[in-house]
């Protein structure tokens, strides 16, 4: 897989690429991450992005011609099967959503900041648009982030085997069962019997149950 990623701030969004998972899956080739910063696409002397809302208004928007620039030099040298906009007002992200996205060659992914970017650019060359949830962001750096670490650690070989993403909460449609390390006595609070007697299959049956449990308790939404 190949992510690009467009913004007029990528500095902001560097150092979570650089390190756990996404570092690592870099490292082994199985993703390439390329940032662009929009001012180096701009013909502008004063190396513009954005300009006042047409109308009036409060905030001011990313302009279209640079980010065409960026884009058109991208596909201009290879197919992409996405151009993404991050937005509050896309679609929110979630698991399933990110399996869908992880199984893609290339991408773009095009971060908002300000009020936004010219409606023109949304109907001309954005094919997804996505929203980390119900809040705003300052811009679309942070939760471009999120959305390519979501993706990244699902590309097969990313994960080992003990990490897989099979167990993560929300990939079979429920919440993760609780976690124990050594010791199994820590001052008095025991780890559950179960966890320590060897017996797989007895240990399988009470995650599912704890899953189902927790599931319950915490996001009944999710079992509708
Ligand atoms: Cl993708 N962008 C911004 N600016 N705010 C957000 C968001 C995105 N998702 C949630 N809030």
């Amino acid at each position: 897989m190949r992510i690009d990623i467009i913004s007029v701030v990528p500095d902001l969004m560097r150092s979570p690429f650089e390190g756990s998972i996404m570092k690592r899956a870099q490292d082994a080739k199985l993703v390439e991450v390329h940032f662009h910063n929009l001012r180096d696409y701009t013909t502008n002397n004063y190396k513009q992005v954005d300009d006042y809302p047409y109308g009036g208004g409060a905030g001011m928007v990313l302009m279209i011609e640079p980010i065409d620039t960026c884009i058109s030099e991208l596909k201009a040298a290879r197919d992409y099967d996405a151009v993404i906009y991050m937005t509050p007002d896309g679609e929110v992200l979630n698991q399933s959503k990110a399996n869908q996205l992880s199984l893609m060659g290339n991408i773009i992914v095009l971060c908002g900041h300000y009020k936004g970017v010219d409606q023109r650019v949304r109907d001309l060359f954005v094919t997804h648009e996505i929203s980390i949830g119900d809040y705003v962001l300052s811009g679309g750096e942070l939760a471009a982030a999120v959305l390519c670490d979501s993706l990244i650690r699902l590309i097969p070989g990313v994960l080992g085997n003990e990490t897989s993403a099979l167990t993560d909460s929300f990939q079979d449609g429920l919440l993760a069962p609780p976690v124990y390390t050594r010791p199994a006595d820590y001052n008095g609070h025991q780890v559950p019997e179960i966890l320590t007697s060897g017996n797989t299959p007895k240990v399988e049956a009470w995650r599912e149950e704890q899953a189902l449990k927790i599931t319950q308790s915490k996001r009944p939404d999710l079992l509708d």
